[in-house]
């Protein structure tokens, strides 16, 4: 049974392989998206090795003269996408979205090298030092209340999660022109955000490109500034893998292990003590996400799950058939469909059971495990699933799902890349 899905995954990758990079599925998603392709690089790397480098080099090959990698690098045009290269005119080459994506590329980058120390070495070498000037963009552009914080929901990979509603409250999308989304015509759009969420997406947007992405200004007056957990727990751990690979090339990474402790010491402000667990804070306003959200279940992967969390997370992931859910089940807003309001995502397990592994916690680990294979095999590679009956939602043939399932998902306990 996994030789076959192992088969079909790895069609998958080869199916979406552009030449150098890979989109995440035909139709909805045909461009290079930034922490997809860190995933389909750890996929690649189970059976073409030299492939995989060649999706992080090309995805680094993107990179902003600030350091920035952008969330989706527009490598040749395709209309099928809303919102495509002129609506972000970022004015580089190649043309790419003005804003970033979970920085995963080094918490795999990492585990693609431990897979084959002498074929990545020159690899990763010629690498590090792109990383480490994105990992200081992080630093200088979005960490300095002490977290990590997103300029627009995009940017924490977690598009319409319960996590942003406080922060698009206070976003006025009343001047926004008339246009006409692709994505609702390529799946249902029940399982996709509202109209309300993408008018305030386009607000967002517009005020980026409208200052030429002045970084500086869209801190200062940009209409959306909120501390996110995930991508705080995933740069605290990506900081320590950067340091990890840097030491192992003889640099000097004492800088890197600034920040990672920068932000492991910021934690407290995230702390919301009537969730139990880690929660997005609006940094205008100071005001909480009121919802446990995915983005607290990577405390793992970062080491920083307390005992408290962790009997808050499992509460909820206990609320469910198929954990991880996006939101809390017992909450008011969970939407079992709909995208990131609670449907479960086999590529956020991925760093979750990292994280568990790395913890000793590998009960949980392999029942996340058990719970994600279950699901690809019952319904295939999809990009998400109901988390209580399995039905498969959005894209099909999904690049980081088939990614997730070789690396990890469809092997046997022990065996986690
Ligand atoms: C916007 C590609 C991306 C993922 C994101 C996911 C979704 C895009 C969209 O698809 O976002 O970036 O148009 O909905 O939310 O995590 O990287 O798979």
């Amino acid at each position: 049974m996994n030789a076959a899905l192992d088969k079909a995954a790895r069609a998958i990758l080869r199916g979406n392989d552009r030449g150098g990079y890979t989109i995440p599925t035909a139709g909805l998603y045909p461009f290079q998206w930034n922490w997809d392709s860190a995933f389909a690089a750890w996929g690649f790397a189970t059976f073409d090795i030299d492939r995989a480098w060649r999706e992080l080099e090309t995805l680094c090959a993107a990179q902003w003269s600030d350091g920035m990698i952008p969330h989706i690098v527009f490598w040749r045009p395709d209309p099928a996408y809303f919102l495509g290269p002129e609506a972000w005119a970022s004015g580089t080459e190649p043309a790419t979205s003005g804003i970033s994506q979970p920085p995963v590329a080094a918490i795999l980058a990492r585990r693609i090298w431990a897979a084959d120390p002498a074929a990545g070495r020159g690899r990763i070498a010629a690498l590090y030092p792109r990383l480490v000037a994105w990992h200081r963009w992080w630093h200088l552009h979005r960490c300095a209340s002490g977290v990590a914080a997103v300029t627009h929901p995009w940017e924490s990979g977690r598009d319409n999660c319960p996590d942003w509603d406080v922060g698009l409250g206070a976003v006025d999308a009343s001047r926004i022109a008339p246009y006409a989304r692709r994505d609702t015509e390529e799946v249902d759009p029940e399982t996709r955000p509202p109209k309300a969420d993408y008018d305030r997406y386009m607000a967002i947007l517009e005020f980026g490109r409208d200052c030429g992405w002045d970084q500086d200004e869209i801190i200062r007056n940009g209409p959306f500034l909120m501390a996110d957990p995930a991508i705080t727990f995933i740069l605290i751990r990506a900081h320590r893998d950067l340091a990890a690979i840097g030491r192992a090339l003889g640099h000097d990474v004492t800088e890197i292990e600034g920040w990672a402790a920068a932000l492991t010491a910021g934690l407290p402000y995230l702390w919301h003590p009537g969730l139990h667990c880690h929660a997005a804070r609006d940094l205008r306003s100071g005001a909480f996400a009121g919802a446990l959200g995915s983005g607290a279940f990577l405390a793992w992967l970062a080491g920083a799950a307390t005992p408290e969390a962790e009997a808050r997370l499992i509460r909820a992931w206990d609320g469910v058939r198929y954990g991880i859910p996006s939101a809390d089940p017992a909450a008011p807003g969970f939407e079992r469909r709909r995208y990131w309001r609670g449907p479960v995502w086999p590529v956020v397990n991925a760093l979750v059971a990292i994280g568990l592994t790395d913890a000793g916690r590998h009960a949980l680990a392999d029942r996340l495990r058990r719970e994600t294979a279950a699901l690809i095999r019952a319904c295939g590679f999809n990009e998400y699933f109901d988390p209580i009956d399995g039905a498969p939602c959005g894209g099909r043939n999904f690049t980081w799902t088939a990614a997730v399932w070789l690396a990890w998902a469809g092997r046997d306990e022990g065996e986690t890349g």
